[in-house]
């Protein structure tokens, strides 16, 4: 019989290529959307897979409406996606991120607890959750202490906190995937990967003039959504819940993606990017770089895209789009 997956965040970047690569492991998929009051425009991310999918009204904050689709569909696998994922706009709305980040995975898990305590459950942690702590090497692993320095990454650490919690408290099957920064042309046009590709492209055909940024000299380790998705299923499908790093283990800043960006479209970053402090963040986490041996010795899991490819690829989909 095929597998049920219940994802919570199915609108998001990671839901709509979640769902794809469930439904093409077989598997009948269930999702959850929030209300919003333009409806196609919230679905564009999932409007070619719409016909496929189980989509229920719901939030993370509405405990019932969490507890009526959980009875109802009784999921083999729950991924939990939903949240309100930018960093800097943790700061303009903390309680939400709080509550939606934090409370909303409580919440989740009382419901399987109550209806389905033998469903699988993932849980989208991040690499914001270290903060600016990192190991002699440099790098950021499964055991390296967390420090987070942001309303968001505070919340995502009392859920990465709370599925180990209710792990051990009540044996569900609860696992965290530590997930690096990921992108791809469905990212939010707020994050910085998408902000720099598609305001170069516009810049590039004389569309624009020029782009203001915060913080240049930070550090992230970029993978492509695509690769990271994958990983969440070989998560749940591992024989006992744990918690995993994906990451590339390449690194670069800012200012590294402004150069080669522009560069790819023959002109120079230092004419164009000027900086607003109104991107700058209160405190900022200056270095991220995730060493995922674990993920590829026991789940086997290798990225197949590099930064390189992933700038490739999200530069030809703004270069068609304009
Ligand atoms: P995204 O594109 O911003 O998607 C977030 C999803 O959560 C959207 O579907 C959003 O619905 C939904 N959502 C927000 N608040 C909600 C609420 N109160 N109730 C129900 N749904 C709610 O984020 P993403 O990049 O796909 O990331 C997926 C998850 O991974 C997030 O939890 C994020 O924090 C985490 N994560 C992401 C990265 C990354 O680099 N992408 C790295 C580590 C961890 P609407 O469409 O209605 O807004
Ligand atoms: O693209 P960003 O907004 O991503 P950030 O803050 O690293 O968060 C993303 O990755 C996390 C995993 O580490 C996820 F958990 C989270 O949900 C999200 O997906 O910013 C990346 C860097 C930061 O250092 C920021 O200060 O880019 C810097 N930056 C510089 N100028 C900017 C800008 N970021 C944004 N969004 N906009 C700017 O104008």
């Amino acid at each position: 019989m095929a597998k049920k997956a219940f994802i919570t965040g199915i609108t998001g970047q990671d839901g709509s290529y979640l769902t794809e690569h469930l439904l093409d492991l077989g598997y009948n998929v269930y999702g959850l959307v929030r209300r919003n009051s333009v409806t196609e425009h919230q679905q564009s991310r999932l409007e070619n897979l719409k016909k496929n999918v189980d989509l229920t009204y719901g939030d993370m904050l509405d405990q019932s409406s969490i507890d009526k689709i959980l009875n109802r569909v009784q999921p083999d696998e729950i991924y939990n996606l939903a949240a309100q994922s930018h960093v800097r706009i943790s700061y303009d709305i903390p309680q939400f991120t709080a509550q939606t980040n934090a409370l909303g995975v409580l919440n989740l898990l009382e419901s399987v607890k109550m209806h389905c305590p033998s469903a699988r459950i993932y849980q989208a942690s991040s690499s914001e959750m270290f903060g600016n702590s990192r190991d002699s090497d440099g790098m950021q692993r499964e055991t390296t202490p967390m420090h987070p320095v942001s309303p968001y990454g505070c919340a995502k650490l009392f859920s990465y906190s709370v599925i180990r919690n209710y792990r051990k408290a009540f044996k569900l099957f609860a696992s965290n995937g530590i997930l690096f920064n990921h992108e791809s042309p469905r990212r939010g046009s707020n994050f910085v990967t998408t902000k720099i590709i598609k305001n170069a492209v516009l810049i590039s055909k004389g569309k624009a003039k020029i782009l203001e940024l915060g913080n240049l000299d930070s550090k992230r380790d970029w993978g492509h959504s695509k690769d990271y998705v994958r990983a969440m299923q070989l998560i749940l499908s591992h024989d006992k819940p744990d918690d995993f790093v994906i990451s590339t283990g390449q690194t670069n800043s800012i200012r590294d993606l402004c150069k080669i960006v522009f560069s790819k479209l023959n002109l120079d970053y230092e004419d164009y990017v000027r900086v607003n402090p109104k991107y700058v963040r209160p405190e900022e986490l200056s270095y991220l770089c995730g060493d995922c041996t674990k993920s590829k010795e026991i789940l086997g899991w290798k990225p197949e895209y590099n930064f390189e490819k992933l700038i490739d690829e999200m530069l030809e989909f703004f270069l068609k789009q304009y």
